[in-house]
């Protein structure tokens, strides 16, 4: 079908099939239908949604009402990929023609999420309108917003007015003293709160909005930026009492730090976790409650698949002579979403079946060490299937395979190493770059991979295999693991550098 945005000038702009298998696809099988309906098509909300559908963010909202040790939006570069920074900030009415250039675009994105570049609900009138107008112009969208929760109970009802079903709460703490340590000040019924009186007002808002919106079916993620020596260890007493508060979803992610970035953090040198530290953590929290580990820290313009962003295509000035036949890009929307579940089913049907075989045969064998946990990184442009040339992967995503489970646990981003021009030359330190950010992985899972790589990567321990090209990424993971077990690789212990150690 042809596509659906006109511009004035008249061109164009441009389970598993059966639950409990142990492959990660269906992990919402248990949910009741009415939350499956509402989290299928969400890529943040569900894991294997975000292989398939893309999210974008318009950046309405840019007054803060608290201050976050990590956070300094003066700061904005393009090249930057963090929260809270952003290029353009757009009114509701430019936000609006913006989501639906990229709705007509982009069909494949559901999910339209007000993320920042402060908070959205410190900015209630920006923000509502942004969500008013499109529940009226682009009701096949979904609506989402992010917020620290100091504004949160007062606009509950009208958020939920609006049809907004999912809501993110940045919850670093549930106790004053640790938040006194993250937040220098609030601003709170006009008045600038310090200390821990500002982190007891803040919690105590951020808790009531979350009973609230529970209270009213909105499905609750609680975002939590990990602080090595500050919230670390404190973390999981924040999952415990969200979980039994009814959030949804909870997602760890690692604090960014840097000097160059203006923040107070930054400047003091407190640093990140490790991916071990963060992994460790994440486990920790999951006896608790749902993981969401395929965040990518978007910024509060981002555009496109999570990992990917395609804001540059859609500057104000690139959209605003659009006209936006929406109408039919609904159309177009419904039938290639239509044609995404049925990939997704059948992706579903591949690994289950690809995954029995494998418990099958691990049945069959004497017991032995074999089933000891194995990562593999995959190169994946989306789709939920191994489809990238190694050397234009911009991350990895990292599966760790047992005899018993296959799980998604994370992304890992690298500097492209392959640009095709004269940096070519560099290309030898990217590469062992890239080979660092892998380590502790065994295989690595690609489309193609180069001559030069490929010995560098076995060098380093880690197998590339390019033999599963487009197949599903964790019928791909269970087949490696399968070949792995078969040949009595798994038989010996991982040496020693491939131990998870980034
Ligand atoms: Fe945006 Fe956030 Fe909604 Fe997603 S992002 S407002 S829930 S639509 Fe997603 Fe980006 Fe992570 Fe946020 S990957 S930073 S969790
Ligand atoms: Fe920055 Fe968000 Fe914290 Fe406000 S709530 S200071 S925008 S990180």
């Amino acid at each position: 079908m042809a596509l659906t945005i006109v511009s004035q000038s008249g061109g164009a702009a441009g389970g598993c099939a059966s639950s409990g298998c142990g492959s990660s696809t269906d992990r919402l099988a248990h949910l009741p239908e009415a939350i499956r309906a509402k989290v299928n098509n969400h890529p943040c909300f569900s894991e294997d949604a975000h292989h398939h559908y893309a999210r974008m963010h318009v950046a309405v909202a840019p007054a803060c009402n608290i201050q976050c040790h990590y956070c300094n939006r003066k700061y904005d570069c393009s090249n930057e990929s963090r929260p809270g920074v952003v290029s353009e900030v757009l009114t509701p009415d430019q936000a609006v023609k913006k989501v639906m250039a990229v709705a007509a675009t982009i069909p494949q994105m559901t999910v339209l999420g007000i993320a920042g570049p402060g908070d959205p609900l410190a900015n209630p009138e920006r923000t509502l309108e942004t969500f008013r107008q499109l529940s009226a112009k682009a009701p096949d969208i979904k609506l989402c917003v992010s917020t620290n929760g100091l504004a949160l109970p007062a606009v509950v009802d009208e958020l939920c007015q609006h049809n907004i079903e999912h809501v993110t709460i940045t919850i670093n703490c549930v106790d004053p003293d640790v938040g006194a340590k993250i937040y220098p000040w609030i601003f709170w019924n006009n008045r600038r709160i310090k200390g821990r009186k500002a982190a007891e007002i803040l919690i105590e808002q951020q808790q009531k909005g979350l009973e609230m919106l529970v209270a009213r079916g909105v499905l609750v993620k609680v975002n939590s930026v990990l602080i090595p020596g500050v919230n670390d260890e404190h973390l999981k007493e924040v999952s415990r009492v969200v979980k039994a508060k009814g959030a949804f979803l909870h997602n760890v992610m690692p604090l960014i730090a840097e000097a160059e970035h203006g923040t107070f953090y930054g400047i003091m040198g407190q640093r990140g976790p490790t991916t071990d530290e963060l992994q460790r953590l994440q486990d920790a929290c999951a006896g608790d409650m749902a993981m969401m580990r395929h965040c990518r820290q978007c910024r509060a313009d981002a555009v496109g698949m999570l990992g990917e962003d395609r804001g540059h295509e859609f500057t104000l000035d690139r959209i605003e002579h659009l006209e936006i036949d929406y109408a039919a890009a609904m159309a177009r929307r419904a039938e290639v979403h239509a044609a995404i579940e049925a990939n997704r089913a059948a992706q579903r049907r591949q690994s289950g079946e690809a995954f029995v075989s494998l418990a099958s045969l691990t049945r069959r064998l004497p017991a032995k060490p074999e089933s000891r946990p194995v990562l593999m990184a995959v190169a994946s442009t989306g789709g939920g299937v191994v489809n990238q040339h190694f050397g234009h992967a911009r991350e990895f995503l990292i599966y760790e395979a047992t005899a018993q489970d296959v799980r998604f646990i994370g992304a890992r981003k690298v500097d492209l190493y392959c640009t095709g021009d004269e940096t070519c030359g560099e290309a030898e330190t990217s590469l062992q770059k890239t080979i660092r950010t892998l380590a502790g992985c065994e295989v690595v899972l690609c489309a193609r991979i180069g001559y030069e790589p490929w010995g560098q990567l076995e060098a380093a321990g880690i197998l590339p295999n390019g033999e599963h090209a487009l197949e599903p990424i964790e019928e791909a993971v269970t087949a490696v693991y399968r070949e792995m077990q078969e040949s009595g690789r798994l038989d010996q212990s991982a040496p020693a550098q491939q131990r998870l150690s980034a």
